[in-house]
């Protein structure tokens, strides 16, 4: 009964805060080795490169569109990435919605890179949605790119609220009209399910 209330607590302290918990479960590449990703395009591989087009199960604001177009001088992996080139205004970059399980734990992350070290933070979102599309879950993580190489943004989620059924990845964009930001593999994963007492 003490573990149950324990996890209780926990629970509720982290769906209040609506933060990661990374220092519970420590989780390396090595773990999602065998695991899908569920972000549709995580690599940012299709779409018309020729047209400079938007890619696939993507979002954004209409009068954002221009600034953002597929990349395939810079990527992390496959042929292409995401650039989002000079924003002299914040961007969410939104994907294409995906199933929760509201009782796993995801592990979820981003490659980014910029033209040198940003003063302002890109952020990483998992949100996490009921079936009336009302939002009921946050969590996030900002980080400063530079030095002009690839870095990774990650983080481990759970405790979703019981109503979660859908998840989508965010990234914003900062307004720093000095810079050019790719992005690359944005990508979640479901790692574990969290086993609960039925008395
Ligand atoms: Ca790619």
């Amino acid at each position: 009964m003490k573990k149950i209330l324990l996890i209780l607590i926990v629970s509720s302290s982290l769906m209040f805060l609506g933060c990661a918990f990374g220092s519970i479960f420590n989780i390396s590449d090595n773990d999602v080795t065998d695991k899908s990703n569920i972000v549709l395009n995580s690599s940012f591989e299709e779409g018309d490169i020729d047209m400079e087009h938007f890619p696939f199960n993507w979002h954004v604001l209409e009068e954002q569109y221009d600034m953002i177009r597929l990349d395939n001088t810079n990527f992390r992996s496959g042929n292409s990435s995401i650039l989002i080139q000079n924003p002299d205004q914040k961007i969410a970059l939104v994907s294409e919605s995906f199933t929760i399980d509201p009782t796993s734990v995801y592990y979820s992350r981003c490659f980014v890179k910029s033209d040198s070290q940003t003063k302002k933070p890109l952020t990483l979102y998992l949100f996490a949605f009921n079936d009336n599309g009302d939002r009921v879950n946050s969590y996030s993580k900002e980080f400063y790119p530079g030095d002009d190489c690839w870095s990774k943004i990650d983080f481990v989620t759970g405790f979703f609220q019981s109503s979660a059924t859908t998840g989508r990845i965010v990234i914003n964009i900062p307004d720093d009209s000095e810079q050019n930001f790719w992005i690359d593999d944005a990508e979640s994963y479901q790692l574990h399910r969290f086993a609960f007492s039925q008395e």
